[in-house]
């Protein structure tokens, strides 16, 4: 049998012979029943009957790993998946560089480990609850079977995590697993554990701008734990990295395909001016200025999960060879860091400075550079949408100071380019920032649902290509 393969033949599936560990075997399938309760009472609303048209992985082979079928949302086959393992691995960084990589958990770094592992873990289950009620309003067929896809998936990197605590973390792993199953997004009394977790995806704009700016959140996470020296995190981190690649994907085309419509519709109607926006929006598109607000409100709230700038969490996870940069393997300098700095963005006299910090304690600000980096280049595809168009309008990040609640900013209140507010400056000009009421109640007249194959809701245009190379008229969810 090819080594990459999945064993289908039990209840879970996976590639880590489970077969053969009778006890975490019991763990996972004792948990299971749980996990599908939650799934139903907490996955995608009023769909969970209808035959979705889904990938599922049969190999962790880079090339060929997913098949395509119709599946009832609670038929998928959720499982445990790792990465090949790779021979004689050592640790990459930290104190322990060089060292071979750890297939157990070092016990000095069992708490540190767990935590990284139940955070990681609790925001999968809740990016689902915040998305449950999208399908009903699902711009089309296509696009409908696309939330599903990320839907399970994120479901399945829930699975990764559980593993990873039943298997290596005894009775408080256990523990930790029911406990990812308690919490639930947005309530008052058990929220999820990260803040922009608990804020609500009331609108399919805001569910393209999450899967772009939060979902690319969880990769440059992922992608810094998988540099782990705890191999088995690593392996399953490195799994998870190509189910992510297609959230990265709905999110992108998704604001591309709603920027493209907006254009068009305006091109059509001979508007030049994108600020022209009563006239734009009785076009049934939504307005430039609008989706620039969107993208403030989610990318604010996602550098909020980078944590504190200056942190001795982050120092102490690098240190000890737990959680490495992103793209560690591809860095070249002594990977340890011990006499290093790097420039952190500080206030300063009420200035907004770079100053020079430990490296180490550097490292969620420095990761949070290399995100900026990385949605920029993104936006930049936006942006070439709206320029072919003529359209004299740029998508553009706000400054890191704008709209934070956690972190150095988190003090003060800043425009989009950086400059100070008092209290009084920021309540006049939030809507100018954010999406207002009234920008809320548009964009929510709009989420009209679209369920006949092919066709797709005034505000977005049509994607370029199906999922699957499947041909326009495809139905890609069997409504039941
Ligand atoms: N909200 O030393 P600090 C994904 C807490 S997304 C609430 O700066 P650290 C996905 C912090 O816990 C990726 N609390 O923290 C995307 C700490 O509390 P304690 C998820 C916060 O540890 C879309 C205290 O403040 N994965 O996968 O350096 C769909 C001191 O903070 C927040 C991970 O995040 C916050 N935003 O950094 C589906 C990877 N920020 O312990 C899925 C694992 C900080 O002192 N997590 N605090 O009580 C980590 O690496 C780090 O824990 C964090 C925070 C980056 C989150
Ligand atoms: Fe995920
Ligand atoms: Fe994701």
């Amino acid at each position: 049998m090819n080594i990459a393969a999945v064993d289908y033949d039990g209840l879970i599936p996976n590639n880590v012979a489970l077969g053969q560990d009778e006890r975490v075997k019991r763990a996972l399938e004792k948990w299971h029943p749980g996990y599908i309760n939650w799934w139903n009472d907490m996955g995608p609303e009023g769909f969970q009957e209808s035959l979705v048209y889904l990938r599922t992985a049969i190999s962790v082979d880079p090339k060929g790993w997913a098949k395509f079928d119709y599946v009832r949302m609670p038929d998928y086959r959720w499982g445990v998946l790792l990465a090949p393992a790779q021979e004689g691995r050592t640790i990459p960084f930290g104190r322990h560089k060089g060292e071979p990589a750890w297939q157990d958990v070092p016990g000095e770094y069992r708490a540190m480990l767990r935590r990284l592992i139940v955070i990681q873990g609790d925001t999968e289950p809740a990016s689902v609850e915040q998305q449950r009620y999208l399908g009903k309003t699902a711009p089309s067929l296509y696009d409908m079977r696309n939330l599903f896809q990320v839907n399970v998936e994120e479901g399945r990197h829930l699975w990764a995590m559980v593993y990873l605590l039943q298997k290596y973390f005894g009775t408080d792993g256990r523990e930790e697993a029911e406990a990812l199953l308690q919490r639930r997004s947005g309530d008052a009394d058990t929220p999820r554990m990260l803040g922009a977790f608990n804020e609500k995806t009331p609108d399919w704009l805001s569910f393209f701008m999450f899967t772009f700016f939060t979902d690319r959140d969880g990769k440059m996470q992922l992608e810094a734990l998988a540099q782990s020296g705890f191999d088995p995190l690593s392996r399953t981190c490195r799994f998870m990295l190509t189910e992510e690649a297609h959230h990265m994907f709905v999110g992108e085309t998704g604001v591309t395909r709603v920027i493209q419509r907006t254009c068009e519709a305006m091109k059509e109607a001979c508007i030049t001016d994108p600020y022209d926006i009563a006239k734009i929006r009785k076009l049934g598109v939504i307005d430039l200025p609008t989706i620039q607000k969107k993208a403030n409100l989610h990318f604010s709230l996602t550098l909020d999960l980078f944590g504190n700038e200056i942190s001795t969490n982050a120092a102490n996870a690098f240190h000890s060879g737990i959680k490495g940069r992103y793209r560690e393997d591809r860095l070249k300098d002594d990977h340890q860091l011990e006499g290093a700095t790097y420039p952190v963005l500080s206030l300063v006299d009420g200035k907004i400075e770079n100053v020079e910090a430990p490296a180490l304690s550097a490292l969620n600000m420095r990761l949070r550079d290399d995100y900026v980096v990385d949605c920029n280049a993104g936006v930049g595809r936006w942006n070439k949408v709206i320029e072919s168009f003529g359209i004299p309008f740029q998508i553009k990040l706000p400054n890191v100071a704008f709209h934070r609640h956690i972190g150095e900013f988190s003090s003060i209140k800043a425009d989009v380019d950086g400059n100070m507010l008092s209290d009084g400056e920021w309540t006049t000009k939030r809507s100018d920032y954010l999406p207002s009421d009234s920008d809320k109640d548009f964009i929510e007249s709009l989420m009209q649902p679209q369920f006949e194959p092919n066709k797709f809701a005034s505000w977005i245009a049509p994607p370029k290509v199906g999922i699957d190379n499947k041909p326009g008229e495809f139905e890609y969810v069997k409504i039941a």
